[in-house]
């Protein structure tokens, strides 16, 4: 069963660097002193061993950084965005998600603390001083800070179950699973019904988990009788277990044991989980005349470790009781062991997609006119004020370093055509 979301995240933009001046003897400006932006935030996630499910991204879907500052004068440079980090369950998958269909895999968390940068903050713009040159010595060029990255992704998460329903054939587990979740196994009034695993997430407050349903088991079933035992290594990897028994039956200690015991057969560590013991059927009169009589009756149960509740499936009646009650131990099962090994943070290798971006330099536009898309460029125009003479000579220079102008000639660039840079327009000179 996949869980699966798809969210907007959308990262800081940097900070703008600062044209600035400090006055200083013979400079009639003064020196350079405008300060840099400062960084955006990125939208980070992080694989955490106690989220379950997608189930959150129903109601929150968009994640947004902050940006960074702008730089101010005397050197001061602008604060750096906050990043927003995001927990994700451990084993979800990042796709791109374009037009409604999954584009690319870009990340894959499969350890708890992993972190993967989904969209990263935009850069901060340099101020003036970074652009002090020999023969520019007040110089009256700084950068805009660099976009954040926006992306759509879809989150997919192949459910594990956390809470296994256990118990004989017909004893309710299937019912059981359809009053604590959205999901509807098959249920009849026969043994075998269920014959394959069926997992359900369980709403619990704000907090969800996921349950399994597997297959009836009887008395030798680990030596292949009935379905046979194989369907608890479904159940091997959960943290809980709920042992469901029909009330209504003769010998209820008897069932309790012989179940305890073919678990113990398949696997000694699967008996020593946490249990919880559902009395099911409680709204039939057999049932809620024997409470306490079954209660007497379970004290001969060697070695029960469980908590017991009488439910009923029908009635709902003790459901919320029992999601309560594995809620509780799910918890501290996590306190207990937050996660299966413990990895060392260093250890884990932040995930930083790569996501192919347009190399181009200089474009065409739709009507003919040349356009610096050089990002370097494009930030240097946008952050600095082109209008004066003197700004648009440091600016045409900076272009030769960032061999911009060569690209301009290669794509057949004349004197006095229109080239077109961020919001400013002007005739190559
Ligand atoms: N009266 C009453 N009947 C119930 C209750 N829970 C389940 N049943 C009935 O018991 C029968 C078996 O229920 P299932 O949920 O299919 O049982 P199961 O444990 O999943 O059975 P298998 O899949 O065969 O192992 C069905 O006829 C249900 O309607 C309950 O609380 N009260
Ligand atoms: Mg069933």
């Amino acid at each position: 069963m996949l869980d699966s979301a798809v969210i907007e995240v959308r990262a800081g933009n940097g900070g703008n660097g600062q044209v600035a001046f400090i006055r200083e003897a013979l400079l009639p400006r003064g020196g350079p002193g405008g300060g840099d932006g400062g960084h955006g935030g990125d939208v980070v996630f992080i694989a955490d061993s106690s989220v379950n499910t997608l189930t959150k991204f129903r109601w929150q879907r968009h994640f947004f950084a902050k940006n960074g500052n702008n730089g101010e004068g005397h050197h001061r440079s602008g604060a750096k965005g906050s990043s927003m980090e995001v927990s994700v369950p451990i084993g979800t998958e990042v796709w791109i998600s374009e037009d409604g269909e999954d584009k690319e895999l870009i990340g894959d968390l499969t350890q708890h603390g992993q972190r993967m940068i989904v969209a990263e903050g935009g850069r901060g713009g340099w101020g003036n001083t970074h652009f002090v040159t020999p023969t520019h010595q007040e110089p009256l060029l700084a950068e805009a800070g660099g976009d954040g990255e926006i992306r759509r992704v879809r989150l997919n998460l192949k459910l594990l179950a956390d809470v296994g329903l256990i118990g004989m054939p017909n004893a309710g587990k299937s019912s059981i699973l359809t009053a604590i979740s959205a999901a509807r196994p098959k249920v009849a009034n026969y043994p075998f019904t269920t014959l394959e695993p069926v997992l359900g997430v369980v709403e619990f407050g704000p907090q969800a988990f996921v349950a399994v349903d597997i297959p009836g088991l009887i008395e030798g079933a680990h030596t292949g009788i009935g379905l046979g035992d194989e369907f608890l290594k479904h159940v091997q990897r959960t943290r809980v277990l709920v042992h469901v028994v029909d009330g209504s039956e003769d010998d209820v200690p008897a069932r309790i044991k012989a179940i305890n015991e073919e678990i113990t057969q398949f696997d000694a560590n699967l008996a020593k989980k946490p249990q919880i013991l559902a009395i099911n059927k409680l709204d039939l009169d057999e049932v809620a005349v024997l409470i306490d009589e079954i209660k007497e009756s379970l004290k001969t149960v060697d070695g029960l470790h469980s908590e017991t509740l009488f439910v009923s499936a029908a009635t709902y009646e003790g459901i919320e009781e029992l999601k309560q009650a594995m809620f509780n131990l799910l918890r501290s099962s996590y306190e207990n062991e937050p996660h299966a090994e413990a990895i060392a943070e260093e250890e884990i290798p932040i995930i930083r997609p790569n996501i192919r971006k347009s190399s181009d330099v200089v474009i065409r536009d739709p009507e003919g006119q040349l356009r610096i898309v050089h990002p370097k460029a494009v930030r240097l125009a946008k952050g600095s004020n082109l209008e004066s003479h003197e700004a648009r000579l440091q600016f045409h220079r900076r272009l030769e370093q960032l061999k911009v102008t060569k690209a301009l000639n290669s794509a057949g660039l004349l004197i006095g055509d229109t080239v077109l840079v961020g919001d400013w327009e002007f005739d190559w000179e």
